[in-house]
């Protein structure tokens, strides 16, 4: 408890230190609506197929947002529920199975939570079963107000797993508009879902000689997805709510699809193995700002871990307590290099990107330049892999031991001027 308590404060300091920032709390008090889309993945933002953008809309919104290129999921099993785990909680899921199921019972000091603490309204909305992933429990622990499921919604728009995105952002919106604020509403998309399938009416690309292939199906719901995204941002404006709502965007994880040559259409030679890595790892992050501010290509590495520590940032709420691992993205202070720690051991800096092996033995592991793609001596980065398990062993002791329970009860005990 003690150790690990130790190095959680040391994070937690380096993300105080960078509180100087004029940033910090230059957006207190905004609201926050967070949507996570379904297997959105990076590689064909910006990309065109058949005379058509793939995701015109994202395409847009990136060019007044902050965007954040080199940024990566950090699911393991848990898939969504570990996307979700890892933006709000700020800390690693499991090595396998989902924290979602395994640990709702224990104490996390997630974004609603945090955001509530700060005077917030928190109101999550899914158009699923509520008990997949456990949600309606830890929902719950995560202290939302609500959680809307499927049986909120009317199913006026039946598509891939259960409701369109279209009707689920205009039915989570006519909620959202009546909200106490500030908010924070957090919305998870569904329709980009695995096996990607929509009916001919709705497939409004043309996809080639893609078109058949779960490639092909994947472009289509995406291509929908974003035009959902597109009527999502229209509304905010119609509700007068763009100009005082930061509007966070990402992607939850890769979309399983392991056929490189189907990729070959949007990367030149998927051959190299670090940059299938990269790929299947990438997804967009996006932030808009009220003011349209600060918007530009952030080329740092993030991860989802960043994400609560970066919306804390901008809303002026302190980083200085041990409960997250991730640090702020946005940030004009000098924030040092950044490292982002997969589940599997996986890490890059930005300039490295080292790959495990199946047997866990760092020695045994392969390293890259995360740049050129290029093969380099395991020694390069050995000296840095203790650093990424370090993080991952000390997240385990977290959530596994419930120990932000005892970090909470130190801190109560020491403000009280006792010793604990
Ligand atoms: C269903 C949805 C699916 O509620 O979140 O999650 P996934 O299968 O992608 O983990």
């Amino acid at each position: 408890l003690d150790e690990t308590e130790a190095w959680m404060k040391d994070r937690a300091n380096a993300r105080q230190s960078l509180e100087q920032d004029p940033l910090f709390g230059s957006y207190k008090g905004s609201n926050v609506l967070m949507v996570q889309m379904e297997s959105l993945q990076t590689f064909m933002i910006g990309k065109s197929i058949g005379g058509k953008e793939i995701t015109p809309v994202l395409n847009d919104l990136i060019e007044e947002s902050a965007y954040f290129s080199r940024f990566y999921h950090q699911t393991s099993q848990g898939r969504t529920s570990d996307a979700d785990f890892a933006v709000n909680c700020s800390l690693q899921p499991m090595k396998s199975g989902s924290v979602f199921i395994q640990y709702a019972s224990h104490d996390f000091a997630c974004l609603p939570e945090t955001l509530k603490d700060n005077g917030y309204s928190a109101t999550v909305f899914h158009p699923y079963q509520g008990g997949f992933w456990n949600r309606n429990v830890m929902y719950d622990r995560m202290e939302y107000d609500e959680f809307y499921s499927l049986k909120h919604f009317e199913l006026d728009e039946r598509l891939g797993w259960a409701l369109g995105d279209k009707s689920f952002y205009r039915q989570s919106m006519d909620i959202v508009a009546e909200l106490p604020q500030p908010f924070h509403a957090f919305m998870i998309s569904l329709t980009s879902h695995h096996p990607y399938k929509l009916p001919a009416a709705q497939k409004l690309l043309n996809v080639e000689e893609l078109d058949g292939t779960i490639m092909g199906d994947y472009l289509q719901v995406v291509h929908y997805a974003d035009a959902a995204l597109g009527e999502l941002v229209e509304r905010l404006k119609a509700e007068g709510l763009w100009e005082n709502t930061i509007l966070a965007v990402y992607g939850d994880h890769d979309n399983s699809i392991q056929q490189w040559e189907l990729y070959e259409r949007f990367m030149e030679d998927t051959s190299n193995p670090v940059q299938r890595e990269q790929l299947v790892k990438s997804v967009p992050f996006l932030l808009h700002l009220p003011d349209g501010a600060h918007a530009g290509r952030y080329n740092d590495v993030g991860g989802q871990l960043d994400v609560t520590p970066t919306l804390l940032h901008l809303l002026g709420i302190s980083g200085g307590k041990p409960y997250w691992l991730g640090s702020p993205l946005l940030t004009e202070s000098e924030s040092g290099k950044r490292t982002v720690t997969q589940r599997n051991g996986a890490w890059t800096d930005g300039e490295l990107y080292f790959v495990p092996s199946p047997d866990g033995i760092p020695a045994n592991g392969t390293c890259y330049s995360a740049i050129s793609g290029e093969q380099l001596d395991t020694n390069v980065c050995l000296p840095f892999s203790g650093e990424a398990d370090t993080e991952l062993m000390m997240s385990d002791r977290i959530v596994i031991g419930d120990l932000l329970r005892s970090f909470e009860e130190d801190e109560a005990v020491e403000a009280m001027g006792g010793e604990r």
